[in-house]
């Protein structure tokens, strides 16, 4: 068939929206149309070319929500009509890392993900006969795409697409970072660095767990009122103060329970880890930091008790877990509509890198 989708031919040129090729689903593949995506930072940052995985030309996009239209052999879990929540961290329960229960890192197709491909190792996209890549097994910015059984996860019907893509990643994210990996308890004092579409989840997720000081990170001052929107309770912004770690352990009155780095920034991953209380301060990496970047900090650090850990698709089980996200939201118990500041069409998708990159969106959202 054929369906428009926005390619990114080359890294750091703007996506390009075209008719494309798309082949129907293989055994144990959905064809899923897709209603709505978000951008989410890690589309920006593969197509600046700054992903050691980044492949081109690509269909980018990890963010979506949409409704299954044809499936291949041997599917068994969903049919044409249900709406579905496409997965870059599937779940087969089968795999070695599934049956663990110790993460949500499944490995059934992980090698053949990372190469954009599907799990037979071909691609289903082409665009006048060449082979475009698929991207973290997703690529939400077409409007039909492939994915295998294992990457979907099926969700309330009566759920919005334009506001449930966000679950996808953003939202899980950042409140399963809290819940999963973090399990912030009740009381805690957390700090936040980088208030954009994941940052502000994090501060969802540590207000919805009862956390009691909440402190945000950010150098744009404009986030100071987004973060207090979801219950962020103090605001600081590196730029005005002299050294902003010493700052965070005074205000947190030794240095807090928890840190999150939501900016994919090296230098600030270690001020994240070195705020965090003596003797048991944890600090979760969420940012995705460039090729080449490595972490750094004194090992006195860890020997006094602080903790470092990272966090992908905020520790969810993707098929287990998003289908409870979106109940969460449909209930009311976390927000999504107000971080969803624009709304775009697939023609104008490029204008929502560019309002993240100036600081000027939380989340683009592009409806087909
Ligand atoms: P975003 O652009 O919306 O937000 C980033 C925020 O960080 C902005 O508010 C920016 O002003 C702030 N910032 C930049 N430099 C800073 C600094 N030196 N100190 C303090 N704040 C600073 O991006 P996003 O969509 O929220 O994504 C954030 C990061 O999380 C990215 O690196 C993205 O790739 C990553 N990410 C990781 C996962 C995962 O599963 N681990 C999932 C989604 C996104
Ligand atoms: N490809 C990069 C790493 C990118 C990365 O860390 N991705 C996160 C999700 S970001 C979503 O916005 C993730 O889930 N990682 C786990 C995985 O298996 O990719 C690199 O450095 O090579
Ligand atoms: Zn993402």
């Amino acid at each position: 068939m054929k369906t428009r989708a926005a390619v990114a031919f080359e890294a750091k040129k703007p996506l390009e929206i075209v008719e494309v090729d798309l082949e129907g689903p293989k055994d144990g593949e959905v064809l899923v149309e897709i209603m709505a995506t978000g951008i989410c930072h890690t589309d920006a940052y593969t197509l600046d070319g700054l992903d050691s995985e980044g492949l081109f030309p690509s269909i980018l996009g990890h963010e979506g929500a949409g409704v299954v239209r044809e499936v291949g052999k041997g599917v068994t879990s969903v049919k044409p009509g249900d709406h579905v929540i496409p997965l870059y961290t599937p779940e087969c329960r089968q795999c070695k890392s599934c049956l663990s229960g110790k993460t949500n890192l499944c490995t059934a197709i992980r090698a053949t993900q990372g190469k954009g491909v599907m799990p037979d190792g071909t691609s289903r996209f082409s665009y006048k006969g060449q082979k475009l890549h698929h991207y973290m097994g997703c690529s939400t910015f077409s409007n039909f795409t492939v994915l295998p059984e294992i990457a979907v996860a099926k969700i309330d019907p009566e759920a919005p697409f334009d506001k449930t893509c966000y679950i996808g990643c953003g939202v899980t994210t950042g409140v399963g970072a809290v819940t999963n990996t973090a399990k912030v308890t009740p009381g805690s004092n957390v700090v936040v660095f980088g208030l954009g579409g994941i940052g502000l989840n994090v501060i969802q997720g540590a207000k919805m767990v009862g956390a009691d000081m909440i402190v945000g990170v950010d150098i744009n001052p404009a986030k100071e009122e987004w973060g207090r929107r979801f219950g962020m309770t103090h605001f600081v912004n590196p730029k005005e103060v002299k050294d902003v770690v010493a700052h965070l352990v005074e205000l947190t009155g030794g240095g807090a329970d928890y840190s999150f780095d939501c900016t994919g920034n090296t230098d600030v991953m270690r001020q994240a880890l070195e705020c965090g209380h003596r003797g048991w301060g944890e600090s979760i990496i969420i940012g995705v930091a460039e090729a080449g970047k490595e972490i750094a900090t004194r090992p006195f650090q860890l020997v006094t008790g602080r903790v470092w850990k990272g966090s992908a698709f905020g520790g969810a089980r993707g098929r287990t877990d998003v289908p409870k996200i979106v109940e969460w939201y449909m209930k009311g118990k976390i927000e999504i509509d107000p971080m969803i500041t624009h709304v775009l069409k697939l023609e104008d998708i490029n204008k929502g890198f560019d309002l993240m990159h100036s600081g000027e969106s939380i989340r683009s959202v592009v409806v087909y």
